[in-house]
């Protein structure tokens, strides 16, 4: 689009808050301590024999005020982070409440609202206690009672203190990653149905957990606000004679979980039902690999998201395929998913740079869900170890930019924008070797010495503008410490 520097499209609405993000595995460290039992991610690191692993990882469960302070800062005011289950319900059951582990929340929930945040606490980030795995874990609908479970300890004893909440991060990368392709623990593979079992699970858990809230908590605090968020990737038909190809996979993508919450009719969408009954009855099958809504389910799931969680990253090129070699997930769809060779690449492997996907995906949501409030919930790259991390802060520039138009020029609703991460942490199976930190960690030194990084300052300066400049201006070097 063409910008001047003074028709305001690039100045920060009153209504847009910008924060930053971190996770409980990723950070916590102290994973047998004060009643912690071992979870979903302890056993399989350590079975594994991850080196390093996440044991100590940032250290934060003892540093989480230096964190704060650094978040606060910086000039953020929202600061997105998640619970730990095993160390709430060490044995997963209510009998056994660890109030350290709620006492120890406590500390730092008001600690981030001493430093001037509004905590944004997700539930359920991917570690859940690792007796759960016992029984196959989100393959299994005795998840979904566990997490009620859990969902309500954690209510009743937060939801006087925190008014942003969201169940679970991500379903869709956690269910393909691991109950399709077995990346994660405990390292399942059952290609074709595992991440769809699981993707039905979270979402009828989320469900209930939605209105569990409504019911008994929404009023411990006024204005409380509950969700659910998806990762979407934007897809660019590779040839004009495709688009097609593009929107059935934003279906099988960001439509698979937000379908069933955010449109009129609700349930998965039609066409990814329709190709996986078609796939299934053409293996032999006699009913679909993906399991069906009753229509009291579909009615349970609908509306249950107060605002539209997205965690935007990357995009991909699409085509369509008769049956692709690939993935089973991409096989049902039949859209092969490429990269573009002109989009820069960043060290992680799975992350071209393509700003205008952000830009396009909340233009999508606009027009698909009506407007909805969307919180941008994580937006990132892992960049290099480097301090001095211009890539990083070009990276933000540009889908801060992107995010600023669509919602200045175009109206989309977006109410917040969160940066993912505060920390190098531990990066799931990459361990530490993809750092996404705006603050460089140590993990050499039993400190895991701090030291913020370009990309740092540089949002803190942007925040306290409250606009961006028309174009790019490159930090000096070193990082100029304000
Ligand atoms: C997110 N993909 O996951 C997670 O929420 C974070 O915990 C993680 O640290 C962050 O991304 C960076 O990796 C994703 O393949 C996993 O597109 C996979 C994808 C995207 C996000």
């Amino acid at each position: 689009p063409n910008l001047s520097d003074d028709d305001g499209l690039l100045k920060f609405p009153d209504d847009l808050m910008i924060g930053v993000s971190t996770s409980a595995y990723q950070t916590e460290g102290a994973w047998d301590i004060d009643g912690k039992s071992p979870s979903n991610w302890d056993e399989y690191t350590h079975v594994k024999n991850f080196t390093p692993n996440a044991d100590i990882a940032c250290d934060s469960y003892h540093k989480y005020k230096e964190d704060i302070k650094l978040a606060a800062n910086a000039n953020f005011k929202f600061f997105r982070m998640s619970l730990s289950w095993s160390r709430i319900l060490p044995t997963g059951s209510l009998e056994n409440i660890n109030y350290d582990a709620i006492n120890h929340y406590k500390k730092v929930l008001n600690e981030v609202k001493k430093q001037g945040m509004i905590p944004f606490v997700t539930l359920y980030h991917w570690d859940h206690p690792a007796i759960f795995d016992k029984f196959g874990g989100w393959n299994s609908e005795k998840m979904i009672i566990a997490f009620n479970n859990y969902a309500q300890v954690v209510f009743k004893n937060f939801a006087s203190i925190v008014k942003f909440w969201t169940t679970i991060n991500e379903p869709i990368a956690y269910c393909y990653y691991e109950h399709g392709k077995g990346f994660l623990p405990p390292g399942d593979t059952f290609e074709g149905r595992g991440p769809y079992i699981c993707g039905q699970n979270m979402l009828i858990a989320h469900a209930q957990v939605y209105h569990l809230f409504k019911k008994k908590y929404n009023n411990y605090n006024p204005n409380s606000q509950i969700g659910i968020v998806n990762a979407c990737w934007n897809f660019y038909p590779a040839n004009s004679s495709e688009s097609e190809s593009a929107v059935i996979a934003f279906q099988y993508n960001c439509g698979w979980l937000s379908n069933p919450i955010f449109s009129k009719k609700g349930d998965y969408p039609d066409i990814m039902k329709q190709r996986i009954k078609e796939n299934s009855y053409l293996e032999g099958l006699s009913t679909s690999r993906l399991p069906e809504l009753s229509k009291s389910m579909i009615k349970l799931i609908k509306g249950t998201s107060d605002y539209f969680g997205l965690n935007y990253y990357t995009s991909r090129m699409t085509n369509n395929v008769k049956k692709s070699q690939s993935e089973k997930w991409f096989d049902d769809s039949g859209v092969d998913m490429t990269i573009n060779n002109e989009w820069p690449m960043d060290v992680a492997a799975w992350l071209p740079i393509v700003p205008e996907g952000l830009g396009d995906m909340l233009r999508i949501i606009k027009n698909k869900y009506k407007n909805p409030p969307v919180y941008i919930l994580e937006n990132g790259i892992a960049s290099d170890g480097n301090r001095y991390d211009l890539e990083r802060t070009k990276y933000f520039y540009s889908h801060m930019k992107e995010m600023l138009i669509a919602k200045n020029r175009d109206d989309c609703n977006v109410k917040a924008y969160v940066v993912w991460s505060l920390l190098d942490s531990f990066e799931w199976v990459a361990r530490y070797s993809q750092p996404f930190g705006i603050v460089h960690v140590d993990h050499n030194s039993p400190h895991r010495t701090r030291t913020p990084k370009t990309s740092y300052y540089w949002l803190k300066d942007m925040i306290h503008q409250r606009a961006l400049p028309s174009t790019f201006i490159t930090p000096l070097h070193p990082p100029k410490i304000i």
